[in-house]
């Protein structure tokens, strides 16, 4: 009888924890969702992130013997980087690893060395500063306030705490200032310069990065989280071939598990390896390496190159309604998946957080976002970041998308 009341409990605990989660499905499933950096995974990255595979510890990168079987099966994969593991019965996670790092480069029409291992992005721009810096040493990167991100150098962050940081930004009209980014670069000798943002809505110009790094002798690293799946579908230009380092996030437009990757040139592949593992992390969460390796394999079908086509038709669709309303849009307009309003001019009145809690009132989901030249503090923020990946993976189509901007525009003048 106890044993039973106990198990009861144990279930009722569960249960607490499972209705949490139907919940939030319920949610996903009713509302609008706008944030820039999310998506909905396909069934088949959820039953690889949801397999046995969380059962295995397989610290380390695959064994000789299994990449020898690997390349029997697949011929031109070629092997870069770290070998061998610090536990037995790992033949199945070593194909698993191989075959998602085959696929990656596949993806991204690289053969450059991937590393499948991060856990988030954090933990992969983590690992590819401490493969090619010194603690103290120089990074130019996109100031947080300008469209950068946490781990390119805030002061609260380990990267702003472990490293010297330089930031560029953006011009008075919102788009990087590369003349800016090259002075800066002149002046203060990075060791390392970084590209890549999360509130950015123009094309990176990697080239012209790539160019001033090749002058002041930096590392050149890409940080492509929110467009990786527009450079997967040649919606945005690669920076294989430029970037020394690349790393990503594969949960956004990439429309994969949570979870983060890095490429980089074979020359670095066991500096980046070892950073990883044993640098920064132990084991590998190796059910999310094959969620992973099934985000790859979908990113290389001609349905997924279709569908980031429309997200970027789609976002263009929304972000000109909110221009025919008369919105201020940062840069003018958009040329991904994503656009930010600056409601600093049109509607002093109004935070970005207003806006953002009243429209989560209306089962419309967005985040605040602070604009160029920002005069409210972050958490209240002038303005907010609206993307489409998600809700182009629910089967949004252009008129949808404008129809939703005369919606939240309702919302808006009701406030
Ligand atoms: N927090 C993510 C975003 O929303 O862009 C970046 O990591």
């Amino acid at each position: 009888m106890r044993r039973r009341v106990g198990r009861a409990w144990r279930n009722t605990v569960k249960d607490t924890v499972f209705d949490a989660i139907a919940r939030e499905e319920q949610r996903q499933n009713n509302n609008v969702e706008l944030i820039a950096s999310e998506n909905f995974v396909s069934a088949d990255v959820l039953r690889a992130a949801g397999s046995v595979l969380t059962n295995k510890y397989a610290e380390g990168y695959p064994e000789r013997t299994s990449i020898e079987a690997f390349q029997r099966q697949y011929p031109d994969y070629v092997h870069t980087g770290s070998v061998g593991r610090y536990y037995g019965g790992c033949e199945n996670i070593d194909f698993i690893e191989l075959y998602a790092r085959y696929m990656f480069q596949k993806a991204f029409h690289t053969d450059y060395h991937v590393n499948v291992q991060p856990h988030s992005g954090s933990s992969a721009n983590l690992a590819a500063y401490m493969a090619v810096l010194q603690p103290g040493d120089t990074i130019l990167s996109m100031s947080l306030d300008n469209g950068g991100h946490l781990t390119h150098g805030s002061s609260v962050n380990f990267s702003g705490k472990t490293y010297k940081m330089v930031f560029y930004g953006v011009d008075d009209n919102g788009y990087i200032d590369y003349e800016d980014m090259r002075a800066k670069a002149l002046q203060c000798r990075p060791a390392l310069i970084l590209a890549g943002a999360s509130a950015y809505s123009r094309i990176i110009d990697f080239a012209r990065f790539a160019a001033v790094a090749q002058e002041v002798g930096a590392y050149f690293m890409v940080d492509m989280a929110h467009i990786a799946g527009l450079v997967a579908a040649g919606d945005h230009p690669s920076p294989f071939g430029l970037a020394d380092i690349v790393t990503t996030t594969t949960h956004k437009t990439l429309r994969g598990t949570r979870g983060g990757l890095i490429f980089c040139r074979a020359e670095l592949a066991r500096k980046v390896d070892s950073a990883v593992f044993p640098g920064s992390q132990g084991g590998g969460l190796q059910h999310v390496v094959a969620a992973k390796a099934i985000t790859a394999c979908e990113a290389c079908t001609p349905e997924y190159v279709a569908y980031i086509h429309r997200v970027v038709a789609n976002t263009r669709a929304m972000c000109d309604e909110f221009i025919q309303m008369g919105y201020q849009i940062v840069t003018g307009g958009t040329d991904n998946h994503l656009f930010l309003i600056d409601l600093s001019n049109t509607h002093p009145h109004l935070s970005g957080r207003m806006v953002q809690d009243e429209l989560d009132r209306h089962g419309i989901t967005l985040n605040k976002n602070c604009v160029p030249n920002e005069k409210r503090s972050p958490r209240d923020a002038s303005g907010v970041r609206i993307g489409l990946a998600a809700m182009t993976t629910k089967g949004w189509s252009e008129a949808d998308c404008r129809a939703c901007a005369r919606k939240i525009d309702e919302i808006i003048r009701a406030m």
